[in-house]
């Protein structure tokens, strides 16, 4: 039952308020953090996915990873259809098969402009809880395996640029440092 004016506020804000986390930025040492399993989906998991969701879908990206918002919990956020409806959620993920070689371009919300290739595995088996805590099994390849992966490199602690050579990371580095100071 509706009491008061901020009741009525309270339920605006449900309906209506965008929980836009912030994105921790390379090199922030927290991305180096290893996320820990999830031990129940609970509420708690569910409005945290949702907000790991809004984030994703407001940055634009394709993938996010709860490292990425710090949080240090084992989930990750993907969408890689054109219509931008096709939420895939992957709590506790784990890959159990992996097959072939791929060099894909790949970016990242936390290194903004910097993109490059990195070889990782051309097709991969999944197995992962959903929302309802149920286990599922998926098979994945092009830009959606190449996307799982980036993202579960996140939840162990791994930025994507760190898979170059140190010359490369030195020079990426220098650039990002170039940018900050030009929005400061
Ligand atoms: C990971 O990345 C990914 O630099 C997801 O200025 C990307 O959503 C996996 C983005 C490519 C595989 C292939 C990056 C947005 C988004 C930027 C993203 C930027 C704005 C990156
Ligand atoms: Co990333």
């Amino acid at each position: 039952m509706i009491r008061s004016k901020s009741d009525i506020e309270s339920i605006k804000l449900n309906k209506f308020f965008m929980a836009i986390l912030k994105i921790l930025q390379y090199p922030d040492e927290r991305l180096h953090t290893v996320a820990a399993p999830v031990a129940q989906v609970t509420d708690k998991i569910r409005l945290f996915i949702k907000d790991l969701a809004e984030t994703m879908y407001a940055a634009p990206g394709i993938g996010l990873a709860a490292t990425q918002v710090d949080v240090h919990e084992r989930v990750i956020v993907i969408d890689t259809s054109e219509t931008h409806d096709q939420l895939l959620v992957l709590i506790n993920p784990e890959i159990i098969a992996s097959n072939g070689i791929s060099d894909y371009e790949e970016g990242c919300l936390s290194v903004p402009g910097i993109y490059g290739k990195v070889r990782r595995a051309e097709s991969i088996t999944v197995t992962a809880l959903n929302t309802e805590g149920e286990s599922f099994v998926l098979d994945a390849d092009g830009l959606l395996a190449v996307c799982i992966q980036h993202e579960m490199d996140h939840l162990a602690g791994k930025v994507f640029v760190e898979y170059w050579s140190r010359l490369k990371q030195m020079r990426t580095l220098a650039r990002l440092k170039k940018k900050q100071r030009s929005v400061m």
